[in-house]
């Protein structure tokens, strides 16, 4: 079923719309379920689907866009890696006539004529929803807690905004402080990796984990029962995202709270991508809604997890 186009009042455009989607890459469980999430919408609008995965690379970002371009695809979706570094490659966009569509993370832009909409989540807000969890948890701990985090990648706007939207909450205490903080591109083998060497250089010392991600919170999960701590308790751990596994740590007590990021923007895109070719005009922001699961509510909604 091809979703056929009425462009205002000229003759109904007799053909499939395409749209060329640059996915980031696919290190984590929420980018497999954002990816299906795309692929199935897509079919389901009957819009054609162009996808490249970049494997977290922002040169083969601009190399799938321009290939888009001189497939003359009706839209682009970008899902950028990082966030700054994109005005050159969207301006090649906008000279060719072809509307642009900022899908999960952030751009850092000047000009933003560049594009149409950006979908997704607010992951400063998500970051805060870690951080009041962990003010909460912690009302009755005396002394300094110390907390170690596992940044995602580097220049990532989840990354950047959910350790700022966690600092900016936990500020309230000055006994929560961050005593170790790396990145670890939000994958399970480096979360685990690196919360390894925390245990190495800190040990005992750390009392909270706080990971940007469920896959790094798994991976570290792994470290800290390798190193003989029991997770949850010795270490009080916070994760994003969501993922079923996640929950299901939550069910055995391994992880205390996740913040909910929702991958599943695919019909979203696609009423997006409908809208645009019949000439309409988008909010600037379509925000997706969240929330947070902690240990006691994780039982009863495991089985209810999409990804
Ligand atoms: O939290 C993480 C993924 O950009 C929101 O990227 C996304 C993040 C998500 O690798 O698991």
């Amino acid at each position: 079923s091809a979703a056929v186009i009425q462009t205002g009042d000229t003759e109904p455009l007799n053909r499939q719309v395409k749209l060329g989607f640059s996915q980031l890459g696919s290190e984590s469980d929420w980018r497999l379920a954002n990816t299906k999430s795309i692929e199935e919408a897509a079919k389901e609008a009957g819009i054609e689907l162009l996808f490249k995965n970049a494997e977290q690379s922002q040169e083969k970002q601009f190399e799938a866009v321009r290939s888009f371009i001189k497939e003359g695809v009706d839209v682009i979706a970008i899902a950028p890696v990082v966030e700054t570094g994109w005005e050159p490659i969207l301006r090649e966009v906008q000279e060719a006539g072809i509307p642009l569509l900022i899908l999960d993370r952030k751009m850092e832009l000047t000009d933003q004529s560049l594009y149409v909409s950006f979908i997704g989540s607010d992951f400063y807000e998500e970051g805060r929803m870690a951080g009041r969890f962990l003010l909460d948890k912690m009302r009755d701990q005396p002394g300094e807690i110390r907390i170690a985090e596992l940044r995602g990648t580097e220049g990532a706007s989840p990354s950047i905004d959910r350790g700022t939207g966690f600092r900016d909450a936990i500020k309230e205490r000055a006994e929560l402080t961050i005593y170790a903080s790396e990145p670890a591109d939000f994958t399970q083998e480096r979360g685990k990796e690196v919360m390894r060497s925390f245990l190495q250089s800190y040990g005992d010392e750390i009392d909270v984990l706080f990971a940007h991600n469920d896959d790094m919170a798994l991976g570290a999960i792994e470290a800290v029962e390798e190193h003989g701590l029991r997770p949850g308790k010795d270490i009080i751990i916070i994760s994003v995202d969501g993922t079923r596994q996640a929950f299901e740590m939550m069910v055995e007590g391994k992880i205390n709270a996740v913040v909910e990021c929702n991958p599943m923007l695919g019909p979203n895109v696609m009423q997006a991508v409908l809208e645009l070719m019949e000439g309409r005009t988008l909010p600037k922001r379509i925000i997706t809604p969240e929330r947070i699961y902690t240990e006691v509510t994780a039982e009863r909604e495991v089985a209810n997890r999409k990804y």
